[in-house]
């Protein structure tokens, strides 16, 4: 497993303080960033334990060791509130596992950066909802998230990606493309192209109320899938937050947006059929509702003010994201055939058209609840 990339993730698994002897080992294929391993190990006694062994990627992570500063501070931190709470930690939130000399990556000759977690056991991840309740839960994780951390010292922590969120300079980026065109793809998505420069106007909306201070800079998680929730097999409910990586100093509606743009689409994010995909009033209603019951009294007249536009925005964000990595030549977002990203962004330019037409009625339910 791994060995075509010249690297044996039992060979990995030995600098990590696993227990028992290596068993067998899984690729988990879902994430366009990192390269994520389910590995198994058996101690004598019959006794099983399961880890997450993650390559970083470094071209998108260009700084690992601060990157993993931010995860062992904000774990740490969680886990202690979970305790305190009378919560579960060893499910509740995600936890390390150090490398045999104690620190929490290991460096390979290669130069690749490792990671591992405990695997959260009898619970899973889903691409797409299956059950509205699955998604109410997830607003409910991500609220519960986002005060769990409430009180982390944002000074404390790094900048993983710069303007990760910066809507307005993910666009310039993709003009950037656009006059690179270093494969010639632009001319084939001309009226993609055109259907983002007529909404030049809103992207810098939000960060623009950020820096007039009318909004608060919160700490985000930044990348609010449904998918990166994990759902308890037998209650349902959203035990655990994962893929930290990008847990920074941010806007309560990233990940708001993001996780509306995500999970109350009614179809894949490469779906390639257009028309299955569209925002689900129902799905919205779900996750807002979760959402806010955790952390809605914490969240200002503005931030409410501006959920529906956030979802909107996040999506046309990640639209001009793929887009741009499309024209080119798929080098950020993994592929796993030709025009998928393509097809990702024309997914999300789908939902956006189709979301605006429904800012209204999304306002209503933000303020009904
Ligand atoms: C990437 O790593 P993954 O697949 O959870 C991306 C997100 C995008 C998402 C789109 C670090 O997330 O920003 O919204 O793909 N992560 C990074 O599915 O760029
Ligand atoms: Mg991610």
């Amino acid at each position: 497993m791994g060995e075509n990339r010249g690297f044996s993730v039992e060979e990995i698994s030995k600098n990590f303080q696993f227990k028992g002897e290596f068993q067998r080992c899984e690729p988990n294929l879902l994430g366009h960033i990192n390269d994520t391993y389910a590995v198994c190990y058996s101690e004598g006694s019959g006794r099983n334990h399961k880890y997450i062994l993650q390559r970083i990627n470094h071209d998108v992570f260009k700084e690992p060791i601060k990157l993993m500063e931010n995860i062992s501070g904000v774990t740490r931190h969680m886990r202690e509130k979970i305790i305190r709470a009378g919560g579960d930690p060893m499910r509740e939130t995600l936890n390390l596992i150090p490398t045999i000399d104690g620190g929490n990556l290991f460096i390979s000759e290669d130069g690749d950066h490792w990671r591992a977690y405990h695997l959260v056991c009898g619970a899973r991840s889903y691409q797409q909802v299956e059950k509205p309740e699955h998604f109410y839960e997830a607003g409910k994780a991500f609220g519960k998230f986002q005060g769990l951390l409430s009180d982390y010292p944002a000074e404390n922590l790094h900048e993983t990606i710069p303007n990760f969120h910066d809507t307005r300079m993910r666009f310039d980026a993709l003009v950037e493309a656009v006059e690179t065109d270093p494969l010639n793809r632009a001319k084939d998505v001309k009226e993609e192209i055109e259907f983002v420069y007529k909404r030049v106007d809103d992207t810098p909306i939000l960060t623009d109320l950020l820096k007039k201070g009318d909004l608060p800079l919160r700490v985000t998680h930044n990348d609010t899938k449904f998918n990166n929730v994990l759902i308890d097999d037998k209650t349902g409910k959203g035990i655990c937050v994962v893929d930290l990586d990008t847990v920074m100093p941010g806007l309560s509606l990233y990940d708001f947006g993001d996780s509306i743009r995500f999970g109350a689409s009614t179809a894949e994010e490469d779906e390639q059929d257009l028309s299955k995909v569209w925002m689900d009033m129902g799905l919205y209603k779900a996750f807002t509702r979760g959402y806010l019951e955790m952390a809605g009294d914490s969240l200002t007249k503005l931030e409410l003010e501006y959920m529906p536009f956030s979802a909107k925005l996040m999506t046309l964000e990640c639209g001009m994201r793929f887009l741009g990595d499309h024209i080119n030549g798929d080098t950020y977002f993994r592929i796993h055939r030709p025009g998928q990203n393509l097809d990702r962004a024309h997914t999300q330019f789908k939902l956006v058209a189709d979301m605006e037409t429904k800012l209204e009625e999304m306002a209503k339910v933000v303020a009904k609840i």
